[in-house]
């Protein structure tokens, strides 16, 4: 058996119970293992063990009372993988979902996520089974200052800087923030995220949407082709859906539909986004009121968002949310591009029928990376003491994401695998990362 191949037998068997870290696992080793082979330094320094193998794993209790009177308590993680090229750095997921392999999974994918974006930044995630749905903004901050008190600790500018995920937006982040800053007594760039008031940076709340409509556009240029009048449909409704939907709008795309874990909405007009940021970002609440302000839209109850007819799909929610059955009706249907805002959106199998049915096919590691890119420019904004105008940041974030296409465009060419994103940006990523492992010695 090929190193690679030992190396992810080895990790599945050592962890046990970790679906969702074994899947990523496997998409990565299974994709390396012809450029491993190629070069035997990487199995005698032990790279791809120690690649599998996170530096540390933080668990810890998070107590907390509710409005009840009564205490709660939750767990709390924080996953620092890879060192390698620069500080841990990664978001926090707050989610009734979040496991031990679900934090290992994103905390792997964002080592070679964190890599391709050309920054100095190592890659870590953490969170929490809390489910901020449904708190009052009192729970959220009991709790926020809870996870703080321990997570404080850990992390640092330099050390380990975390930012946010699923849950975690601006409101999380200044209460983390504040609790942060109250126990270490020092202002830093710590966390990333935050508000302009006090140290955030312009396009980091658009940065992962914008980013990953940045690519998407790059390649389709290159391959002839437009935004221009394609029917779009992105998934979710948070954070990076929304600025995705709104992105493809500027550059001429039609989005016609939007979801949430509960159901979705068809806009065949096009998707009105400014209603969606009221609903969401204002109210909190669920996708289904959209129909209350476009009453010719239509809302369908539970998953399905799939069988409806686009040129372009941007599953922008969360893991596993498009399987093979939704590739095989959106390949059916023609669609020409799937380009991944949330992390490993796409079924193993969903992703090989891309590949084999030439969809360009962008994973998440490469398409939505512009969010910790534009993280890592708040960092050096902190630590410069200085803030950039929007301007000057988007043309930042439009350069980072076309240097990420050329990146693994060109890889995956020189492999003799024309178009094949997945190889490209895996190898692209674990480049940088392995080349640095293998000059610090065995640490
Ligand atoms: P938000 O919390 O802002 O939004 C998440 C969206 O996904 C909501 O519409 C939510 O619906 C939906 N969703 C979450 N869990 C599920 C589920 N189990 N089933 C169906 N729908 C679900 O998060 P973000 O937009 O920030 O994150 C979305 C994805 O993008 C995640 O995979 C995240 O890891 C990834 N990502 C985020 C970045 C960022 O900068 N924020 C950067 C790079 C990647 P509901 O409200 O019903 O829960
Ligand atoms: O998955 C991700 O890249 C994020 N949630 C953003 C991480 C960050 O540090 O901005």
């Amino acid at each position: 058996m090929s190193y690679a191949m030992n190396v992810l037998e080895k990790v599945k068997r050592q962890n046990p119970n970790e679906p969702e870290f074994h899947q990523a696992i496997t998409e990565v080793l299974t994709s390396l293992q012809p450029f491993v082979d190629a070069h035997p330094e990487y199995e005698r320094a032990g790279i791809l063990e120690r690649l599998c193998e996170p530096e540390r794993v933080i668990i810890f209790r998070v107590p907390w009372v509710d409005d009840s009177g009564k205490v709660q308590v939750n767990k709390g993680y924080r996953v620092q993988f890879n060192s390698a090229i620069g500080p841990y750095k990664g978001g926090l997921r707050f989610h009734p979902s979040v496991s031990l392999s679900i934090i290992k999974f994103l905390g792997f994918e964002q080592v070679l996520k964190n890599s391709l974006t050309g920054l100095p930044i190592g890659g870590g995630k953490g969170g929490s089974d809390f489910d901020p749905k449904g708190k009052s903004e009192r729970e959220v901050m009991a709790f926020c200052q809870s996870f703080m008190t321990e997570l404080f600790r850990h992390i640092g500018e330099n050390t380990d800087v975390p930012a946010g995920d699923i849950g975690v937006g601006e409101r999380e982040i200044g209460f983390l923030y504040g609790q942060y800053k109250r126990l270490a007594n020092s202002f830093s760039g710590v966390i990333t995220g935050k508000g302009l008031s006090y140290g955030g940076s312009l396009i980091r709340t658009e940065a992962t949407g914008y980013g990953l409509v940045y690519l998407v556009d790059e390649m389709l240029r290159r391959h002839g082709n437009s935004l221009e009048r394609k029917t779009v449909i992105v998934s979710g409704s948070g954070n990076v859906a929304i600025y995705a939907a709104e992105k493809v709008q500027h550059l001429g795309g039609k989005v016609v539909a939007l979801s949430d874990s509960n159901g979705f909405i068809f806009d065949a007009d096009g998707i009105d986004i400014a209603v969606v940021k009221e609903i969401k970002e204002l109210k909190r609440g669920r996708i289904l009121e959209y129909t209350k302000y476009r009453r010719k839209a239509v809302y369908t109850e539970g998953r399905g968002i799939w069988n409806i007819k686009c040129d372009i799909a941007l599953p922008c929610a969360t893991q596993n949310e498009l399987n093979g059955s939704d590739a095989k009706v959106l390949i059916k249907n023609g669609c020409l591009v799937v380009g991944e805002g949330a992390n490993m959106p796409t079924t193993l199998e969903a992703t090989k029928l891309f590949l084999q049915n030439k969809v360009l096919f962008v994973p998440g590691k490469a398409a939505n990376a512009g969010g910790v890119a534009v993280s890592a420019l708040e960092m050096s904004q902190n630590s410069m003491r200085t803030a950039w105008t929007f301007e000057e940041v988007d043309k930042k974030l439009r350069e980072i994401m076309v240097n990420i296409y050329n990146n693994i465009a060109n890889v995956a060419k020189e492999v003799g695998q024309e178009d094949n994103f997945v190889v490209g940006a895996n190898i692209a990523g674990f480049k940088k990362v392995a080349d640095a492992m293998l000059k610090q010695g065995m640490v």
